[in-house]
């Protein structure tokens, strides 16, 4: 029997209807990669759902004694009650919403973890970005598996190996699903750079497991 979701849309068995596309193996780390995850249908509506249902902040960091606003929105929502911090501030999570839940669901199987928090970021046109870094804070653990699901424009994701500073590049479309795995946070860090073309927004959530 196939299973729908809520918006009608069959729910991929991962037997007999498996995403095409799959893993790729690269120097210190592994990643799969499905460029149709979501079809466009749910991607719309996701989209729709997250920008009115997110709890959407504006956070800033200080640096050299100056706030500085975030080039991007931010949320954080988990199962975790314990505070998680990175780049310099310290968020608690919010309880997940319906739509947050049922995107982990699907992305799970694939992803082999069941993971406990979701960071969101809301890229509002090209000016906004994330700059080089990893995914590897120490709440995280060795190691970790992080899952990005990603709606609306599509951004260049970027990644840079921190040793031989070899580059690989993943264009992250409209219900793309990303998965990194293996030793990849502790070897290659990634960002989304500016662009200079005019984009509209796009939502990113990568999905983690916090091991406090
Ligand atoms: O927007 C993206 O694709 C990446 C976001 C990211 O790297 C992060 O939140 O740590
Ligand atoms: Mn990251």
């Amino acid at each position: 029997m196939e299973q729908r979701d809520l918006f009608g849309n069959i729910i991929p068995s991962l037997d007999n209807n498996k995403p095409k596309s799959g893993l790729t193996k690269i120097e210190n780390g592994e990643y799969l990669f499905y460029p149709d995850f979501f079809s466009k249908v749910e991607s719309d509506l996701y989209l729709q759902n997250l920008k009115e249902n997110i709890d959407w902040k504006q956070e800033s960091m200080n640096m050299y004694g100056k706030q500085v606003a975030f080039p991007r929105l931010t949320a954080w929502y988990g199962d975790n009650d314990k505070p998680y911090s990175f780049s310099g501030i310290t968020l608690a999570p919010k309880v997940w919403t319906r739509e947050l839940l049922e995107i982990k669901d699907k992305i799970e199987p694939l992803s082999k973890v069941q993971f406990n928090s979701v960071l969101l970021n809301r890229y509002r046109n090209g000016n906004d970005s994330i700059s080089w870094h990893t995914d590897a804070e120490k709440e995280l653990g060795p190691n970790p598996v992080i899952a990005s699901v990603n709606f609306g424009a599509t951004r260049k994701f970027q990644l840079r190996h921190i040793k031989t500073k070899e580059k690989l590049e993943i264009e992250l479309t409209h219900g793309s699903l990303l998965i990194m795995q293996g030793e990849m946070q502790h070897f290659w860090q990634h960002q989304v750079p500016k662009t200079s073309k005019v984009v509209n927004e796009r939502i990113n959530l990568t999905f983690r497991v916090i091991k406090l």
